[in-house]
């Protein structure tokens, strides 16, 4: 590797260009991935990213109301990247809105000079690992085409957008949008008859809003979900003072947690406590709006009766605010257990469906059949409307790897190795693939934890390896088989000891007809799985095998039992 050769500033590199890593994604992962080997290894980097600018998730998802549910003052590049920075900031809401964060983004782009080696506009088509050069090629969708030592996905968790093959659909004479391809100018649905399908978190905060403007909104719920009072308001200057005074306490409290927030982890279990308590228990926290209520009690994840008591206690919220009894009913979920499917932050959501011009359909009673020109047509009824938004979601986690198309040795293809599902080492890497890695990948925590706490982790993560890897001449790295199945099995008795699985969610890829059932993201805790990653490395990687320049087997030992199957209470504890 030698980064004088390679560093090509600016775009429209020539083909065949060689760099030391191509970094696939410009959004939190890779403007940071990029920070890391460029500006503190050195190394020759260049960025792909698919839109024209900077920032991933919060470049695409413009939709109204779109905002982030983690709080905006630990939803940032933390005092890894510049403390500086961290002070300089202001965010001006609890919970950050779209534009906020994409301007964030945008100023880290500029601040530590990272557009010139990102290729706006440009998608990979495919990515092949060559044994005989060790090398990656990747082929852009301009026609490009370059080679890397390192290649590594920075693509986040949920890009590949799920648009239901409705029949008909095409057929539509109105207007149709994805939330994630929300047209920049915004839409005026002032008059107009919307048909919104999904209730997941995208719909419950895009709802609220569209209905403020649109003539009539039909919401075709399938599934109720769980949704939590966000209680989103401007920030006091006494708060922003007193969190920027206590920045670094903070920060590595995200780093110990099971989520990834700074909150105290809770040490009781819910039925230790009496029903009264128990209730003023949920009461503060609901109170204190966000994910707190999933905090509570340690045993909510995997207790069902535990859990049953959550439940309910948000089921009461439903039925105090929404007037319509049968209504309510329809919103209060009974077919999963609290948290097994992500709840989404709601800023008045159900007082969404005390207005005249809001109608709650029932889809999973009677299915949509299919769009017809003028709307759409349930088992049931036909509602006509002159625009549908599909809230439906992303092929989560594996969609976006997949079409990529990376294929690893011998020409196999990353779907193909994972057509029962994924399998990797930490979430990180998978065998047979040599020198990728995955930010924020299946069976590493990413989604069930505040993101860029896990995505400076990964990010970290693999410059250390990198690092390490040409201080010790070597320029290979692949995990051992061995390695790969310990950590699967791992990563499956952590999920089997939670009520994870009892739920049809996107992170069990339930959402996505065909696609394997397994937990996509790893249950096991921020905290657990940051001390796993820190040992592997402090004993030279091991459950790695890793070659040295010029040679191509790698060697390697496999961990000593370093995650060992842990009992449900150590899942969140
Ligand atoms: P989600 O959470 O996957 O929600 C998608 C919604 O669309 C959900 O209510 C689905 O119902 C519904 N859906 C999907 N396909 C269909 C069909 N075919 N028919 C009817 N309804 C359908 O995506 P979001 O964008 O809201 O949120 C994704 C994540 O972004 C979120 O969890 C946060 O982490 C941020 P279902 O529940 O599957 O019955």
């Amino acid at each position: 590797m030698s980064s004088e050769q390679h560093t090509t500033p600016g775009n429209g590199v020539g083909p065949g260009t060689d760099f030391d890593a191509i970094v696939v994604g410009a959004g939190f992962s890779g403007l940071y991935m990029l920070h890391r080997l460029r500006n503190t290894l050195g190394l020759s980097v260049r960025v792909f990213e698919a839109a024209d600018d900077v920032g991933g998730t919060w470049y695409w998802n413009r939709y109204p109301g779109a905002r982030c549910d983690s709080e905006s003052y630990f939803y940032s590049f933390s005092d890894r990247l510049s403390e500086d920075l961290l002070q300089e900031w202001t965010w001006s809401e609890r919970f950050a809105a779209q534009p906020e964060i994409l301007r964030y983004l945008q100023h880290v782009a500029d601040r530590f000079d990272l557009r010139r080696d990102i290729q706006f506009d440009t998608r990979v088509t495919s990515a092949d690992y060559d044994e005989a050069t060790n090398r990656w090629g990747i082929s852009t969708d301009d026609g490009g085409w370059v080679t890397a030592t390192f290649l590594i996905t920075a693509v986040g968790c949920l890009s590949a957008v799920n648009l239901p093959n409705f029949e008909g659909r095409d057929s539509f004479r109105g207007e149709q949008y994805h939330t994630a391809r929300w047209p920049h100018e915004g839409v005026d649905f002032t008059g107009k008859r919307v048909a919104v399908i999904g209730t997941g978190a995208t719909a419950v905060q895009a709802i609220p809003e569209i209905a403020e403007q649109a003539a009539h909104v039909y919401v075709l719920q399938r599934t109720p979900n769980y949704d939590i009072a966000g209680r989103n308001g401007p920030l006091s200057e006494e708060y922003v003072r007193e969190t920027k005074a206590t920045y670094n306490e903070i920060w590595q409290r995200t780093r110990e947690t099971s989520f990834g927030f700074p909150y105290d982890a809770p040490e009781r279990p819910a039925l230790s406590v009496p029903e009264e308590e128990r209730q003023r228990i949920y009461e503060t926290a609901w109170a204190q709006g966000g994910f707190r209520i999933g905090l509570t009690f340690n045993d909510l994840l995997t207790d069902p009766a535990a859990n049953e008591t959550a439940s309910e206690f948000v089921r009461d919220q439903i039925r105090a605010r929404v007037r319509d009894t049968e209504v309510a009913e329809l919103l209060a979920p009974k077919d999963h257990p609290f948290f097994t499917k992500r709840p989404p932050l709601e800023n008045g959501y159900y007082e969404t469906f005390n207005r005249d011009n809001v109608t709650l359909v029932d889809v999973r009673r009677s299915p949509i059949e299919e769009i017809t020109p003028t709307g759409v047509r349930t088992r049931d009824a036909e509602y006509e409307v002159d625009a549908i938004v599909f809230a439906t979601g992303f092929d989560a986690m594996t969609g976006m790897l997949f079409n990529m198309g990376i294929a690893g040795r011998g020409g196999v293809a990353l779907r193909e190795k994972w057509a029962e599902g994924p399998r990797t080492y930490l979430g990180v890497a998978t065998h047979g693939f040599p020198n990728l890695f995955m930010i924020t990948g299946p069976q590493s925590p990413s989604v069930l934890s505040n993101m860029p706490v896990s995505i400076e982790q990964h990010v970290d993560w693999i410059a250390d390896c990198i690092k390490y890897m040409r201080e010790h001449k070597l320029d290979k790295i692949e995990p051992l088989p061995e390695a790969e199945d310990d950590w699967v099995d791992h990563h499956n008795a952590v999920t089997q000891a939670t009520l994870l699985p009892m739920a049809n969610s996107w992170w069990v890829g339930a959402n996505i007809p065909g696609k394997p059932r397994n937990l996509y993201p790893y249950v096991g805790g921020v905290g657990n799985y940051r001390k796993i990653c820190a040992e592997v490395a402090a004993h030279g990687y091991d459950g790695f095998g890793m070659a040295k320049y010029g040679k191509t087997s790698v060697t390697g030992t496999r961990p000593a039992s370093r995650f060992p199957v842990k009992t449900a209470r150590a899942v969140i504890g």
